[in-house]
């Protein structure tokens, strides 16, 4: 631990002067996005503020960013921020590897994730949605966000380790065991990781027996390859050239979980409320529906989902407005220099693609939601480099990115040729109270059968 302390050293970015040892944790925790944005009136493009126990250096403008994004790993290091989520993935794995297996690690999930997969892919989300719409009915209404998650845990799911993990999805609890487990990832845990967690860790302890049953069932009887688990289960570690052993397979894959559920929910659930909760758009959206689909109950196919360009542009537009991940961070193991101002060692740097995507010298009225800007001649995100991050950007860009995008469209999709859909009330505010940032809940749709 450092202490508290305003001293800057030479040529440090500006500092944001603190009077509590604790620093700006109220000011930070309450609206972290605003609390960047205020810094950047005051202090312009990077400056410094102590959060409870760590000094922050946030980088408030595109122009700044080659600082954060083009630092190799021994320059900035995510394990030092992002370790805290070690206790969920589990000993090895990700941000508890070293930099060059965890690469490994996440190259054998972006391997997988192939664009033959990708066809059979869009059959499980299409009969995910079915099942779905059979226990929605004709008429009625749901809490958005809630819906949305029970969908993005089947089809993720169901990508990720296949078919035989719907059981225990269906019957055996493990949406429940998602969630207990998931909730040792917290905000406040990434400054106090410490914290004893026993329903993290006896979460854990039951996903990790059922996914190694269904590890010891696949390795007797291999399947026809249309899931990540088999990718990872005839991957081979570079060095060693030895098979990943079972306990990382494991972790990697509840890695992937994690990042493919929360992330994908909250995009889906705005993406959907903003179409809904907007006559235009959503007018446009279902013209576009009419045009690939012809009728309302046709098939769905990876190509038509490809095709469905607008649904995709509404969705980057709610990901710029709402990034689930507001902001992304490393630690800085040696002092960085941009221009005049040196970054100490032991500061945490920090970028977000919330002030990212809501910044007017990119986004021209960046508080309307106008998926046009997405589309030629306007193209705002290539104006300026790392003018989009919601996926990230440089070495450690989002790998699921394609997968999300596809995922989201063909329930989308599916969904709004079945129902005529109608937002209860306002567009919901974003609620900052947890890691990955989405609306505040409850939201409800209301729905009736179009046919
Ligand atoms: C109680 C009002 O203080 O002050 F998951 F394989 C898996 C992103 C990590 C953000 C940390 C905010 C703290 C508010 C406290 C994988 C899909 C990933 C990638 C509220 C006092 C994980 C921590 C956010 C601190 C802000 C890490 C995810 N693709 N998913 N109230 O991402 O990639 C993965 C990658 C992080 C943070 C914070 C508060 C690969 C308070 C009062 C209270 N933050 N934050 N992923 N706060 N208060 C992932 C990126 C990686
Ligand atoms: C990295 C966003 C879906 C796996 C990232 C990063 C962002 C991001 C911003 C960069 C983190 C950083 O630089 O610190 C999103 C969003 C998603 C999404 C908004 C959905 C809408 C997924 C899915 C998967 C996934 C579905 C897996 C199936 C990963 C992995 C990384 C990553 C493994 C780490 C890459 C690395 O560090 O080299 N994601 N993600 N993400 N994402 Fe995603």
């Amino acid at each position: 631990h450092t202490v508290s302390t305003n001293k800057q050293s030479k040529n440090a970015p500006p500092r944001m002067t603190h009077y509590l040892p604790v620093g700006h944790i109220v000011g930070f925790g309450m609206h972290p996005v605003k609390f960047i944005q205020d810094g950047r009136k005051k202090f312009g493009d990077m400056f410094t503020a102590r959060i409870l126990n760590k000094d922050m250096t946030f980088l408030t403008h595109p122009d700044v960013y080659d600082l954060f994004f083009k630092g190799t790993d021994d320059e900035l290091g995510l394990r030092e921020v992002y370790k805290f989520m070690t206790p969920v993935f589990g000993k090895g794995v990700v941000y508890d590897a070293d930099s060059q297996m965890m690469m490994e690690q996440v190259k054998f999930v972006s391997s997988g994730l192939t664009t033959q997969r990708f066809h059979h892919f869009v059959d499980v989300f299409e009969e995910e949605v079915d099942n779905k719409i059979k226990q929605l009915g004709e008429t009625g209404t749901f809490g958005c966000t809630d819906t949305m998650a029970d969908l993005i845990i089947f089809t993720a799911s169901r990508s990720l380790l296949g078919n035989g993990i719907r059981e225990f999805l269906e019957t055996k609890g493990l949406g429940t065991l998602y969630h207990d487990l998931d909730a040792g990832i917290s905000a406040l845990s990434f400054f106090y990781p410490g914290i004893p967690q026993g329903q993290r860790d006896r979460a854990s302890t039951a996903i990790r027996s059922i996914f190694s049953e269904l590890i010891e069932k696949r390795k007797l009887n291999p399947d026809d390859d249309q899931d990540v688990l088999n990718e990872l289960l005839n991957a081979k570690y570079r060095e060693s050239g030895e098979p990943v052993p079972k306990e990382h397979i494991i972790g990697v894959l509840i890695a992937g979980l994690f990042a493919g559920q929360h992330t994908s929910t909250i995009a889906i659930s705005w993406t959907l409320m903003s179409i809904i909760s907007n006559k235009h758009i959503y007018e446009k959206v279902m013209e576009e529906q009419k045009r690939i689909m012809c009728e309302d109950n046709a098939k769905l196919s990876y190509d038509k989902v490809m095709e469905m360009e607008y649904l995709e542009r509404c969705m980057r537009e709610a990901l710029r407005m709402y990034p689930p991940l507001i902001m992304l961070m490393r630690y800085v193991k040696k002092a960085r220099k941009w221009g005049d101002y040196i970054v100490p060692k032991g500061n945490v740097l920090v970028v977000s693609p919330s002030v990212t995507g809501r910044c007017e010298d990119v986004y021209e009225n960046p508080d309307v939601f106008d998926p046009e800007r997405f589309a030629e001649p306007r193209k705002e995100h290539e104006k300026k480099r790392h003018a989009n991050l919601a996926f990230g950007s440089g070495r450690h860009k989002c790998i699921g990115e394609n997968f999300a995008i596809l995922q989201v469209k063909s329930i989308i999709s599916k969904l709004l040729r079945t129902y005529d859909m109608k937002l209860l009330g306002k567009l919901p505010t974003i609620d900052y109270t947890s890691l990955v940032v989405g609306p505040t809940t409850p939201c409800v749709i209301e729905y009736k059968k179009r046919f």
